[in-house]
């Protein structure tokens, strides 16, 4: 029988208070809840603070290069399709730098779990203007406030026909509800995202716990997720009132399951071969 203590990593290193603790704990539930043996599922991210996260756990884990995490999950479930993957990421990771790797695995349909630590600022540098952060918001670097329209991650995923669109909050009233969306997002076969609204104590001063708590709510029990242009209604609902849980899912075929050499066995499981091509390599000349 798996217990928390099973998943322990290094200590962390983030912010007394960080939306991250609750986000680190509420994974360690669900791989409890899904006995998830640790060798079982390799979580991969790039750098930002939300991407330390792979360090504080007993897992495979790949840390990558700064908005490279999908491209690398994609691999990795590729070589090994038995292999569970989650893909963690910031907003600046995922939305900024990655948006084009989110754009492609959303139509790939690859089947990797990416939850995005949406903090809404480059946090592990310091405080710059994120995709998500508010148009108009000072900060160091933006003295005279953000000038971009922020990205709305789960209108883009929606109008993309992401397979699986979620929303949590990683404050303490909204981890229950976090752990069920999680749970529902590695059980689907298929490109889930969540998207993860977490504080950042240091350089967020606006979008804290308390700001979230109060305008946080959970879809009403008859919302009915396969309804694509309800999702979309819903997925623009930002400012007093912010909805989370399950906007948006389909059943579309995955992209390994569309792959005929998967069929079988996963890539690491089948026996190299080589084959002479210098015949065809001819025909080049
Ligand atoms: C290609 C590249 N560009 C920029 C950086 C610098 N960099 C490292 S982390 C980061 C921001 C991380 O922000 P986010 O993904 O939101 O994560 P957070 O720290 O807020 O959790 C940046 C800009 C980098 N390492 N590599
Ligand atoms: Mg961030």
């Amino acid at each position: 029988m798996l217990t928390f203590d099973d998943y322990k990593g290094q200590q962390p290193s983030w912010c007394p208070g960080c939306g991250n603790f609750a986000i680190l704990n509420t994974l360690k539930k669900v791989f409890v809840d899904l006995a998830m043996q640790p060798h079982q599922f390799t979580i991969v991210s790039g750098i930002g603070q939300g991407a330390k996260l792979p360090h504080y756990t007993k897992c495979n884990t790949f840390n990558g290069l700064h908005g490279r995490t999908l491209p690398v999950a994609t691999g990795i479930r590729l070589a090994n399709n038995h292999m569970t993957v989650l893909a963690l990421a910031g907003d600046g990771d995922c939305y900024g730098e990655g948006g084009n790797h989110l754009i492609h695995a959303i139509r790939r349909n690859i089947n990797v779990t990416l939850l995005v630590h949406n903090n809404q600022v480059y946090g592990l540098t310091k405080g710059q203007a994120s995709p998500t952060t508010p148009q108009g918001r000072v900060t160091k670097i933006q003295p005279s406030g953000s000038l971009s329209e922020p990205l709305n991650p789960l209108a883009m995923a929606i109008s993309l026909n992401c397979s699986f669109v979620a929303r949590g909050f990683a404050g303490a009233s909204g981890l229950p509800f976090l752990q069920e969306i999680i749970k529902e997002a590695i059980r689907h076969e298929g490109f889930a995202m969540v998207d993860i609204l977490q504080n950042c104590v240091t350089f967020n001063k606006v979008n804290t716990f308390h700001w979230y708590k109060e305008r946080a709510y959970e879809l009403e029990a008859g919302y009915d997720p396969t309804d694509r242009v309800e999702a979309f209604r819903r997925s623009l609902e930002w400012g007093e009132r912010i909805p989370t849980g399950i906007f948006y899912r389909n059943d579309r075929p995955s992209y390994e399951q569309g792959l005929t050499v998967l069929k079988e066995d996963p890539l690491v499981k089948q026996a190299l071969f080589r084959k002479d091509m210098s015949a065809e390599l001819a025909q080049l000349h």
